[in-house]
């Protein structure tokens, strides 16, 4: 167990970054159910997420989406959420929503839509020159539906090629991150489906390419902590897309569906250095809010993140390392499992009191009246995309 000093500390330092989709409204394929005071363009949504960080102080940093949160001048919204004690995180190329899309970007058969999609990740560039952002984040639905419908591996050469491309656009602290899914929008074969071959394109690439695991792209019963630790100890993890799933890729608040799961990754990323601020991880949520409040709904994730790490940080580990050299199994596992039941919500009270914020996030929260004041302010709020 660290210091309690050296605990509350990696507790403060910690960064959770919000994505500025989360604030919209969204729903599934069949229906989404608006709300009200819901942001109406991106100014609208740094304001919401500047509410979570001023209740958890741990929040200052928020994910764009483009072209989800166009805007004219990439400055002047950088500046806006400066103004708001906030930063631009990471830019998160969408090049799955257009009708040339339908067989793929970055490994379409036809080279003329391949053009347009890398074109799509160059400009993102520009944009994270504007706002100062230091991650490209791609994700792509890229893949195919049917045996035979394409060509598995001459696919892999163009999504190869085109990484190539944007990997050399990418100045001195910039990086790309790449992220995988199982299945989904392509049912039979996705192109980047796995962490695998995300980190084997990541590795051709160099230094600045590294993965990212969303906890909801994976088959159940997948060991997720086993690929955190392994990317770890390849320096090859960039960051997470948090959230929870209970059957596919459900986009539910982190920690809601499996806490413990949620205490096992932590636990991996603190074991081999990930909160570390050298090593670069980021810790980004990756959700949508259907029928929950939608401020509160991200705070409350920030808190089960933080509660996470929290308990990792209290794992023994001499104790551990004492159990797992003798070969004691129950012993090493109690270990873990002490950790795990231990609330740390009052530990997590205190540090926030010493940071100066009240103890409850959601009742600090509650008690600004915002979302009193943008249900009267704020009329035809924006869906976030695509309901994802
Ligand atoms: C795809 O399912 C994904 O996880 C990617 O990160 C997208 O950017 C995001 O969802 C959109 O919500
Ligand atoms: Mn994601
Ligand atoms: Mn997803």
């Amino acid at each position: 167990m660290s210091e309690p000093s050296a605990v509350k500390d990696a507790l403060r330092n910690q960064r959770i970054e919000t994505p500025s989709w989360g604030y919209g409204n969204s729903g599934t394929r069949f229906k989404v159910f608006a709300q009200p005071g819901v942001p109406r363009d991106p100014y609208e949504k740094l304001a919401d997420a500047a509410q979570v960080h001023a209740a958890t102080g741990v929040a200052p940093k928020v994910s764009l989406h483009i072209p989800w949160d166009r805007v004219e001048d990439y400055g002047k919204l950088a500046a806006h959420a400066g103004s708001l004690g906030l930063e631009l995180g990471a830019i998160n190329a969408n090049v799955f929503q257009d009708d040339d899309y339908k067989l793929g970007s970055v490994t379409n058969p036809d080279p003329r839509v391949r053009r347009k999609a890398v074109d799509h990740l160059l400009d993102c560039v520009d944009i994270m020159d504007a706002t100062g952002s230091h991650d490209l984040k791609l994700w792509f639905s890229d893949g195919t539906n049917y045996p035979g419908q394409d060509d598995v591996a001459a696919r892999q050469d163009r999504l190869a090629e085109a990484l190539g491309e944007v990997y050399a656009r990418l100045g001195d602290d910039q990086r790309i991150l790449l992220e995988y899914k199982l299945f989904e929008p392509a049912f039979y074969t996705m192109d980047v489906p796995d962490w695998g071959t995300a980190f084997a394109h990541c590795l051709r690439l160099g230094p600045k390419a590294q993965v990212v695991v969303d906890t909801g792209h994976h088959a159940p019963g997948t060991n997720i902590e086993f690929i955190v630790a392994f990317l770890l100890r390849e320096g090859k993890l960039g960051g997470f897309d948090f959230n929870s799933r209970f059957y596919a890729d459900d986009d539910l608040m982190a920690g809601a569906a499996d806490p413990f799961q949620l205490f096992r990754i932590m636990h991996e990323v603190v074991r081999n250095g990930g909160l570390d601020e050298r090593t670069g991880v980021a810790f980004m949520l990756d959700q949508c809010h259907n029928i929950e409040a939608k401020i509160p709904a991200v705070i409350r994730s920030v808190m089960n993140v933080q509660e996470a790490t929290a308990k990792a940080l209290l794992v023994d580990a001499d104790a551990l390392g004492a159990a797992q050299r003798g070969g004691d199994v129950l012993a090493a596992n109690a270990v873990l499992m002490d950790a795990f039941s231990t609330d740390v919500r009052p530990l997590l009270a205190e540090v926030r009191e010493e940071m100066g914020l009240r103890p409850d996030p959601v009742a600090a929260y509650r008690a600004t009246g915002w979302a009193e004041k943008t249900a009267a302010e704020r009329v035809g709020g924006e869906q976030a995309g695509w309901g994802a």
